[in-house]
C-alpha cells in the first residue's frame, strides 16, 4: 500500500508545482503580486480582507479568489465591497491547488491588478502543501483556538512568510499566551513576520497594511 500510494502522492505534488509555476509566470508578467491566505474555519479571512479592501481598496487594485468547500458566501462579501472576486468551490476538497487558480485567474481582468489575494479553505494543515503560484502565504491564527497551535501544525507556520494573531479583543476572555504563539512560531520560521491584531476593532492591522503595501510597489512594473 505505501509503495503505491507514495509515488502516487508525489506525482500529484509535482504537477501541481507545474502549475502553480505556471500561475506564478502570469502574475509576474503583469506585475501583480499575490498571496495566499490560509487559516482554520473562522479565524478571520474574510474578515481580514474586508478590513483590507476598506483601507487599501482606494489605492490598489486588488481582486480575490475564494475557496470554499460549498457556497459563495464569502465571494459575495467581497463584492459587496467593490471588489472583484471568483469563487471556488472545491467540493469538499480540503485546498486550492494550482489548476483551480489557474482556471479562476482566467476569469480575472490581470491587466488591471496590481493584488491578487487567494483566500484558501479554512483548513490548518493541507493548503500549506500545496503551491498556488503566490508570492508569499499568510497564516492567521486566532487567539481562541489556542496557543499551541504552532508547535501541533508546525507546517503552516514554516511555510509562511507573515502569522496574523487575529481576535486579540477577546483576550480578556480566554486562557491564551500571545508571547508564546510568538515564541515557537518564530522558533519554527526565523524569518516569520508577527503581527497581532484585532479585525473586529481594527487594532495593529496598520503593521498588516504597510507590510502588504510594501509588497505591492515591489512587484508593481
Ligand atoms: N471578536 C472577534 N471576532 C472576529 C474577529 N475577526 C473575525 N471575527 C469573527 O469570526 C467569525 C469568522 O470570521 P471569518 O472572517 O468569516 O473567518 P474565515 O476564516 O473567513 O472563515 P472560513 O472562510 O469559514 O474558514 C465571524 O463571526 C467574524 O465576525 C476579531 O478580530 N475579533
Ligand atoms: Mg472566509
Amino acid at each position: 500500500m505505501t509503495q503505491i500510494s507514495v509515488p502516487v502522492v508525489r506525482n500529484i505534488l509535482q504537477a501541481n508545482e507545474r502549475l502553480a509555476a505556471a500561475n506564478r509566470k502570469r502574475l509576474e508578467d503583469a506585475g501583480i503580486y499575490a498571496v495566499n491566505l490560509m487559516s482554520s474555519p473562522g479565524a478571520g479571512k474574510t474578515s481580514l480582507l474586508e478590513r483590507t479592501i476598506e483601507h487599501l481598496g482606494g489605492r490598489i487594485r486588488m481582486a480575490v479568489i475564494e475557496g470554499d468547500l460549498q457556497t459563495s458566501q464569502d465571494a459575495e462579501r467581497i463584492q459587496s465591497k467593490g471588489v472583484q472576486a471568483v469563487q471556488i468551490n472545491t467540493d469538499g476538497g480540503c485546498h486550492l491547488d494550482g489548476n483551480m487558480v489557474q482556471i479562476a485567474m482566467d476569469s480575472l481582468d490581470l491587466g488591471h491588478l496590481d493584488l491578487l489575494i487567494i483566500e484558501n479553505v479554512g483548513n490548518l494543515v493541507c493548503p500549506a502543501e500545496f503551491n498556488l503560484g503566490e508570492h508569499d502565504k499568510i497564516v492567521i491564527l486566532s487567539v481562541t483556538e489556542g496557543d499551541d497551535k504552532p508547535s501541533k501544525y508546525p507546517v503552516m507556520f514554516q511555510q509562511s512568510s507573515v502569522l496574523l494573531i487575529n481576535k486579540i479583543d477577546l483576550l480578556p476572555y480566554i486562557d491564551c499566551d500571545v508571547e508564546k504563539i510568538r515564541r515557537d512560531a518564530s522558533r519554527l520560521n526565523a524569518r516569520l513576520e508577527i503581527f497581532a491584531v484585532s479585525c473586529r476593532t481594527g487594532e495593529g492591522l496598520e503593521a498588516w497594511f504597510s507590510w502588504l503595501e510594501k509588497n505591492v510597489q515591489e512587484h508593481k512594473k
